[in-house]
Order: structure tokens, then sequence, then C-alpha cells
């Protein structure tokens, strides 16, 4: 299974569905702007890592899931519960450290967790999340629900042994793991190319008996029909599928300033996937489909504006933990 689709196809888009993908990625998109300023500013502690341009792999994979269906996530952090519908306020409380941020303040950008919509988790580790979400499959297997654990990770975690263990056991148990890989190209300052003999990281599922797909990264919808086929057949018993979703991070490795960047890539090449940015595209399409009009998608462009502004007020008006909490999460 490897699908060719790459752009907008003819298929009619319902406008609920065209709604809730633009909406979540324009959530995102300015989510991220904002971090990035408040970055910038140093206003906000600590170093982050934006998914700004990733925004189409993320809720074209989120949308194809139920509500409670689980997701585990990567150091590229915020998208993936973004992408499934998180509160945007205790999210960015989360990034400022504050009691009422998702995790209390105690997990920060890089390893915050939002139950409330199925995100189990991001990590610093990474492809450390990878054995969590077939933990998850395992577990939606035994209690004899009929959940998914959608597994987001880069194309840096496919040379890891975590990778083949994840994939090797979830196919061979037939556990309902949808595996998603962010291939953006890079890990950190390495080319993917220069670290692996053969590019092709869905080609892999082969190996595994599982089927794979490589999609456009940037077509909301060529992402969203693929794992809504890979989730179908986990939700059916038929076991995991590997999705390679093909897409660039426009921003740095990470946010955290005062660090000399190695060269590693052309103005020219950001230029030219600027050119495909998945927001104007799909913008495009559905313009010229009359699904939304354009003073549509502006106003959907307000809202989400004011959204993230209110997260920024919500976060700042929050309480820092206080030093006893820090043994309130602690098992043992
Ligand atoms: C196990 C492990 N090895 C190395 C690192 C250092 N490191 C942090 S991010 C990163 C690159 C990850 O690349 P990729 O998986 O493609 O994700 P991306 O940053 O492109 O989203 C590396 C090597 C780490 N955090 N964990
Ligand atoms: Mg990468």
């Amino acid at each position: 299974m490897t699908s060719g689709r790459s752009g907008g196809g003819g298929n009619a888009l319902a406008p609920e569905l065209a709604r809730a993908m633009l909406g979540r990625m324009l959530r995102i998109r300015l989510f991220e702007e904002a971090v990035a300023d408040l970055k910038a500013r140093a206003v906000m502690p600590g170093a982050t890592h934006l998914s700004i341009g990733q925004e189409a792999a993320i809720v074209g994979a989120c949308l194809a899931l139920r509500d409670d269906d689980y997701l585990t996530g990567t150091h590229r952090s915020h998208g993936h519960p973004i992408g499934k519908g998180a509160r945007l306020g205790p999210l960015m409380a989360e990034l400022f450290g504050k009691a009422n941020g998702v995790c209390k303040g105690m997990g920060g950008s890089m390893h915050l967790a939002d139950f409330s919509v199925g995100s189990l988790g991001e990590s610093g580790i990474v492809g450390g999340l990878m054995p969590i979400a077939v933990g998850a499959g395992l577990s939606a297997r035994m209690r004899g629900t009929d959940q998914v654990c959608l597994c987001f990770f880069g194309d840096g975690a496919v040379n890891e042994g975590v990778f083949h263990e994840s994939l090797n056991l979830a196919a061979t148990w037939k556990l309902p793991v949808v595996f998603l890989c962010e291939n953006n190209g890079y890990a950190m300052f390495t080319r993917h190319g220069s670290t692996s003999a053969d590019g092709d990281i869905a080609g892999r599922a082969a190996g595994y008996a599982m089927p794979g797909a490589k999609v456009d990264g940037q077509d909301v919808e060529a992402v969203h029909d693929a794992v809504r086929e890979a989730v179908a057949r986990a939700r059916s018993g038929k076991g995991p599928t590997l999705v390679e979703a093909v897409t660039y991070r426009y921003c740095e490795h990470s946010e955290f300033g005062g660090m000399t960047l190695p060269t590693y890539r052309d103005a020219r090449e950001i230029e030219d996937w600027r050119e495909r940015d998945p927001i104007a595209l799909f913008e495009t399409r559905l313009a010229s489909m009359q699904v939304l009009s354009n003073a549509e998608m502006a106003a959907m462009r307000g809202e989400v504006a004011e959204e993230v502004a209110a997260s920024i007020a919500f976060a700042q008006a929050g309480e820092d933990p206080v030093p006893s909490a820090l043994f309130d999460c602690v098992y043992g």
C-alpha cells in the first residue's frame, strides 16, 4: 500500500472536516509563532522545538483518530496534542512552567502530556515513546477496547534499535498502532540521506510484514486519507501500518538562542519548501473548491489569534508550582 496522492485530489471534502483541518493547523502555527516570539524576547524560559511547516502531517493524522484514541509524540511536542484537540491555555501554561499547565508545570515543552485528549506524552529521548505506543496498543487489546494509538516519530528515530523493536513487536502481535514518521529531512543538522543507505522509510514496513505508505506531508488530505486507512486496519485487529509523511521544518532545530549553527542547508531550500506551505496550499484548495470563502478563513485566523492571546494571558496568570508539589506526582 503505497499512496501515490500528491496534492488535493478531486474528492469532495465535508465542510466540517475542512474547518477542523484548517482550524487545527492554524492553532499549531499561531501558537508556535507566539512561542517563538516569547522565546526571542526571553519572556518564556527553556528550550523548545517548533513544528512550523509540519502542520499538515500532524493534523491530517490526528483527525483520522477518534476522541478516545491515543497518541505519543516527540521532542517537537506541541503540535501533537493541539492536532488532537487540546485546549491551548493549559498547554501554554505548561511551557511557562506554571501550576495551571497540563502537567502542573513539571513537564515543560519537551515532556508534556495531555491525557484529556489521549496524549500520553512527548519526550526529549529520540524514539523514546515508540515502545510506549506499542504498550498503549497492547493495553487496548487487553482491556478489550478497539482504541488505536498513533505513534509520531522523526526520521532521526528510524536508525535506532527501538524503531526495530517497536515495529517488530507491534506487527508480531498485530497491535492497534499506527506509526507516523514526520520525515522533515533532518535530524538536528544531519541530512537523512547521510545516515541511511536507503532513504525510503515507508519501504521498511515490508521487513515487518506490515503495509507502508509514503505521502506528501504538506497535503493534509493526503495524510488524512492514508492514516484513516491505517487506523481502520488497526481498529479491525489487522495490526499496524507505517506511514511516512514527507515534510519540512522552517525553523531551526530548536529555539534557545546563543548557539552558533553549522551550515547544513541552503536558504534557497527553505524558500522552496515555503512555496508548498501546508496551510497556504489548503486555503487555496478550499477557496477554489468553494468549501470555505476567503472571508470565512480570515475570520477563522482571527479567532485562533484571539485564542492564542488568551492562552498567554491564562499562562501568565498562573501560579508557580510550590516546591512541595514536586513529590505529588512521584510513584513509590
Ligand atoms: C536517544 C537520543 N539520541 C540523540 C539525541 C539528541 N537529539 C535530540 S533531537 C535529535 C534529532 C532528532 O531528529 P528527528 O527524529 O528527525 O526529529 P526532528 O528534530 O527532525 O523533528 C537528536 C539526535 C536524543 N535526544 N536522544
Ligand atoms: Mg527529522
